[in-house]
C-alpha cells in the first residue's frame, strides 16, 4: 500500500506540497493538472514542470487522476477518434514521466455530484459535503451547476470545468435516448485503442465509479455496482483495465457491500488504486453527507475495507478522499488540508495494526 494525496497544482490549491510531505507516512501524490479540458494533450512540458515540482518536495507522482474523458468519446461521435489519439498521447506522455496508474472516469456530463458543499455538521460545528434526492428534484441540471460553482470557494472543481459545463443543455438533449448498453459499447471503443497502449507503455487504467452510485437527471450510469464493474473488466480484459474503487461512491448505495466488491476485484487483480472514506446515512431515500474517516462516525466499516485491500490488493495506492472542513480551514470543498490528513493517518494506523496482527 502506498499512502497519497490528491493535490491541484501551485495556482489551484490552498495546500502546500511542503505541508503534504509533514503528513506521517505520506508517499506521494495522486496529481492532476486542474487547467486541463476534457479532450486535450497534457503536453510533456506541462507533466514534467508539475512532477518536478513534486519530486522537489520530496513526494512521488506516480498515480494521475482525472485525465477526463471527451463528451464525444462517451456519445460515441464521429470525432471520438481524434479525442482518443489525444488521450492515447496523453498517456504516452505521463508514461514517461514515471506514472503507473491513471483514474478517470466514464460518467456521462458529471462527475461527482451533491446538493450541498458545505453542510453543517451541528453534532461538531464542522461542514461536510451532502447530498438529498429531493433537494436535486427541486433544482434541475442548470441549477445545481450555477450553486455548486457558487459554493466552490473560488476554487474549479474536478469534473465541473466552466468549459465542459458551457454546454450543457445541448449535451444533455444529445445522450436522449442512449441506454447503458450503448454507453458500454462506446466505452469498449475507448478501451479497445488505449489499453494496447497502456500495455506497452506500463500504465494501468483506473476506473472511479460512478458518485453517488446511481442514475441520476434520466442520464445512463454504468459504473456503480459489482455487476457492472464486472462487465467493464470483460470489456476488455487485461489487468491495464483496472479499477479505482471509491468506498464512499459506492458505499453512497446501500446495496453495495464495500469490503466484499473490494475482495471480489482485489482476487482477480484488477484494483490499482483506492479512495478511501466514509459516508453517513441520513433520513430517507438517497440522502447522506460525507462523515470523517473514523468508522463510528459513519457507516462504513473501515477496519473492514483496510482488511480487505490488505488480503486481496496490497499494492494498490490509497488516497483519503473528501474530508470535512475543520479548524476555520478555508479551501476547495472536500479537499482541505486537515481532516484529510487526519483520514490518512487513521487509515495508516489501521493498516498498522492489520499488519502487526497478521504476522
Ligand atoms: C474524485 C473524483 O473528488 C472526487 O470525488 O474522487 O472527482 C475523481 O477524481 C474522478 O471521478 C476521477 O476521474
Ligand atoms: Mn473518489
Amino acid at each position: 500500500m502506498k499512502m497519497t494525496f490528491r493535490w491541484f497544482g501551485e495556482n489551484s490549491d490552498n495546500v502546500k506540497l511542503s505541508q503534504i510531505k509533514q503528513i506521517p507516512g505520506m508517499t506521494g501524490l495522486m496529481g492532476f493538472l486542474d487547467y486541463k479540458a476534457a479532450g486535450e494533450v497534457w503536453t510533456e512540458e506541462e507533466i514534467k514542470d508539475y512532477i518536478d515540482k513534486v519530486h522537489a518536495a520530496g513526494l512521488e507522482c506516480e498515480v494521475i487522476e482525472s485525465v477526463n474523458v471527451h463528451e464525444d468519446i462517451k456519445m460515441g461521435l464521429p470525432t471520438r477518434d481524434k479525442y482518443i489519439d489525444n488521450y492515447i498521447t496523453t498517456i504516452r506522455n505521463l508514461a514517461k514521466y514515471g506514472v503507473k496508474v491513471i483514474i478517470y472516469n466514464f460518467m456521462p456530463v458529471f462527475d461527482w455530484l451533491r446538493t450541498d458543499l458545505a453542510h453543517p455538521i451541528p453534532e461538531d460545528g464542522s461542514n461536510s459535503l451532502y447530498y438529498d434526492e429531493k433537494d436535486l428534484g427541486d433544482m434541475g441540471p442548470m441549477e445545481i451547476v450555477k450553486k455548486t460553482a457558487a459554493d466552490s470557494n473560488g476554487f474549479s472543481l474536478p469534473g465541473w470545468e466552466p468549459e465542459r459545463l458551457a454546454e450543457l443543455e445541448k449535451t444533455l438533449e444529445q445522450y436522449k435516448g442512449m441506454t447503458p448498453d450503448m454507453l458500454r459499447e462506446n466505452y469498449k471503443y475507448f478501451l479497445d485503442r488505449i489499453i494496447p497502449v497502456c500495455e506497452e507503455v506500463g500504465v494501468r487504467m483506473a476506473c472511479h465509479p460512478d458518485d453517488p452510485a446511481w442514475p441520476i437527471f434520466g442520464l445512463p450510469r454504468i459504473a456503480h455496482t459489482q455487476e457492472q464493474f464486472d462487465m467493464i473488466c470483460d470489456l476488455h480484459d487485461s489487468p491495464a483495465n483496472a479499477l479505482c474503487i471509491c468506498t464512499g461512491s459506492l458505499g453512497s448505495n446501500t446495496v453495495n457491500d464495500v469490503p466484499s466488491v473490494i475482495r471480489h476485484f482485489g482476487e482477480r487483480g484488477r484494483i490499482a488504486a483506492m479512495h478511501v472514506r466514509n459516508v453517513k446515512f441520513l433520513d430517507g431515500y438517497h440522502h447522506f453527507r460525507e462523515a470523517s474517516h473514523l468508522s463510528s462516525e459513519g457507516d462504513l466499516d473501515m477496519f473492514a475495507i483496510m482488511k480487505a485491500i490488505y488480503d486481496t490488493c496490497p499494492d494498490a495506492y490509497v488516497r483519503p478522499d473528501h474530508g470535512r472542513m475543520i479548524w476555520d480551514e478555508v479551501g476547495r470543498p472536500g479537499y482541505g488540508l486537515y481532516d484529510r490528513a487526519l483520514g490518512a493517518t487513521y487509515l495508516n494506523g489501521l493498516w498498522e495494526a492489520i499488519d502487526k496482527m497478521s504476522k
